[in-house]
């Protein structure tokens, strides 16, 4: 349950009373109601940029919620907190870094300075980069070692450095281009790798080694057996490696120690956060199989919202919108998680993606000057695409007693329009929605009951399973169509909703110290596995599993 007594700063703690007040008074009421009550619902509570709707209606508010949640978002300081993360203040305190992903999509007479550089001349150099790099692939000026084209692109990556790429790449399958495929391993279990280098001929396949850090555990690993199996592919020639290998890094001087050429190495800076970089040179798997054309045109779409975020008001600010109904959820309704719903196969990787950026950035439990926060922050996001979902987890969505906010997210026009499918998909998108807000009553079950000719014992045993409380809130986002502009967009519409909840929440969304500690004691695990010796420094639990595996 969320705490909601306290407020995340003493400035706070008029409104955050008053928005407490005002969930227990609408605690009772029911959205079927509210509809009922205000058939200009719909218009109230929706909003459009461009070719992305939002309908927000079918939320536990009233035009009063949304007041007091303004006032929550004027009071924290947010119109201040957007302007300094855009200026390229160091915002992300922990790590005394800016926090600029949004300077990736500025165009390239922008000018936002970090040190007293302007690092978009920066930015654009390394897009024009890629620029030439991916024409020179999809032209055929470049070519694998014995002169065939390169037919395959193998993105090494893990956690930012693969979630954003591989996402895009998957919901941007109808722009991929004609003879060359996109694959992504990101795990160290040797499954990943060697599943998909059994599909691949070492002559045509380009990798791409895709690590801010460079030093990172699993895709080194995987980087290795990569090259391992290229020079095993290749008559063992260490010379050949550099047509087919290239790297994304911050890390020069690693990528060169790897054996890849300094001029095939796309750089990205310390202010472009793991995952927040699909819009860097990490991108750069995207821009292959789509096109550079159209990794703009996901730059462009992103930048809309940037725009939009940074100027639109509050009641109109789509980010800020969702930021806040976040919050209301999560802190005065006692909600403790949110699904991502994607009526989309190609954004089937959407839920994932979602799920690192939002739980990495506000899974914390202590305010930026380090304090212990005592209310609830980030919920544990989940989701998979519809309609699969329907068949499985959302009964408990619809009776279950765990309330779950949800995103429903919908492109009008399918990229696949074969026979009725897209009718059939939308549809059940909308009828979710409705079925969730509405549920059913008593009556209408009895009635329903009644008119199957169920005898009166029947339909009272039945009557109770059958009910569907409904009261259950959703947003639905609905696009045109999945083009690379309103992905972009999309993606930045989450990204800012996140940090307009850590601004509320006084936390910093952009460190991830949560990851280290398993890192450090997977070190030292690994060379007690190695060791000969039983293992005996851990609690017995650390120590019996360890030595059992030992033994097999
Ligand atoms: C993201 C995190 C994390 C990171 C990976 C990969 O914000 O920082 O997911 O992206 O750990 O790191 P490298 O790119 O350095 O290999």
């Amino acid at each position: 349950m969320a705490k909601t007594s306290h407020a995340p700063s003493p400035d706070l703690d008029a409104i955050w009373s008053a928005l407490a007040e005002h969930a227990r008074d609408i605690g009772e009421q029911h959205m079927r109601d509210m509809f009922a009550a205000d058939p200009g619902r719909f218009d109230r509570f929706s909003l459009s940029l461009g070719e992305i709707l939002l309908d927000y209606s079918k939320n536990r508010i009233t035009v009063r919620t949304m007041e007091l949640l303004k006032d929550l978002a004027e009071q924290a300081g947010l119109k201040e907190w957007v302007a300094r993360m855009f200026s390229g203040e160091r915002i992300n305190n922990t790590e005394g870094r800016a926090v600029l992903h949004t300077a990736l999509r500025a165009p390239a007479d922008a000018q936002v300075m970090v040190d007293g550089r302007n690092v978009i001349p920066d930015v654009h150099r390394v897009l024009n980069q890629m620029e030439d790099f991916c024409a020179r692939v999809h032209d055929g000026r470049w070519t694998g070692h014995t002169g065939k084209v390169i037919t395959d692109i193998v993105n090494i990556g893990i956690g930012g450095s693969d979630l954003g790429p591989h996402m895009v790449s998957t919901a941007l399958r109808p722009y991929w281009k004609d003879g060359l495929n996109a694959h992504f391993v990101s795990n160290v279990d040797g499954t990943d790798i060697n599943e998909t280098l059994a599909k691949l001929d070492a002559q045509t396949t380009l990798f791409i080694i895709a690590s801010k850090t460079f030093t990172t555990r699993e895709t080194m690993t995987n980087a290795h057996t990569a090259r391992q199996w290229f020079l095993d592919n290749s008559g063992n020639d260490h010379s050949k490696v550099c047509r087919h290998f290239v790297a994304v890094s911050t890390n020069a001087s690693a990528v060169q120690a790897f054996g890849i050429d300094r001029e095939n190495m796309f750089e990205f800076w310390d202010w472009v956060g793991g995952r927040y970089s699909l819009w860097s040179a990490i991108g750069l798997p995207i821009a292959l199989i789509v096109g550079m054309d159209n990794f703009r045109q996901l730059l462009a779409g992103a930048h809309e919202m940037d725009v939009h975020f940074r100027g639109a008001d509050f009641p109109e600010n789509m980010p800020v919108i969702l930021g806040l109904l976040g919050v209301w959820y999560r802190n005065f309704l006692g909600v403790s998680n949110h699904a991502i719903l994607p009526y989309d196969h190609s954004l089937r990787l959407l839920p994932a993606y979602l799920q690192q950026a939002d739980m990495e950035s506000n899974g914390k439990g202590v305010t930026r000057d380090g304090r212990p926060v005592d209310y609830a922050t980030g919920p544990i996001i989940w989701g998979q695409p519809g309609t699969n979902g329907q068949h499985a987890f959302f009964q408990l969505i619809h009776q279950g007693t765990e309330l779950v906010p949800a995103d429903f997210i919908l492109p009008a026009r399918t990229h696949h329009p074969i026979s009725e499918h897209h009718e059939i998909l939308s549809a059940n998108c909308i009828a979710q929605t409705e079925a969730l807000m509405r549920g059913k009553t008593e009556q209408e079950v009895r009635e329903e009951l009644a008119a199957a000719g169920l005898d009166k014992e029947r339909i009272e045993a039945l009557t109770p399973h059958k009910l569907f409380p409904g009261n259950k809130p959703t947003n639905t986002l609905l696009l045109r169509q999945l083009t690379p502009f309103n992905l972009g967009k999309l993606i930045a519409l989450y990204e800012h909703k996140i940090f307009v909840e850590s601004v509320i929440w006084n936390i910093n969304a952009f460190d991830q110290w949560g990851v280290e500690l398993g890192k450090q004691l997977a070190d030292i695990i690994e060379t007690e596995l190695d060791s000969a010796r039983d293992c005996t420094g851990h609690d017995s639990s650390t120590n019996g599993l360890v030595n059992y595996l030992k033994r097999q």
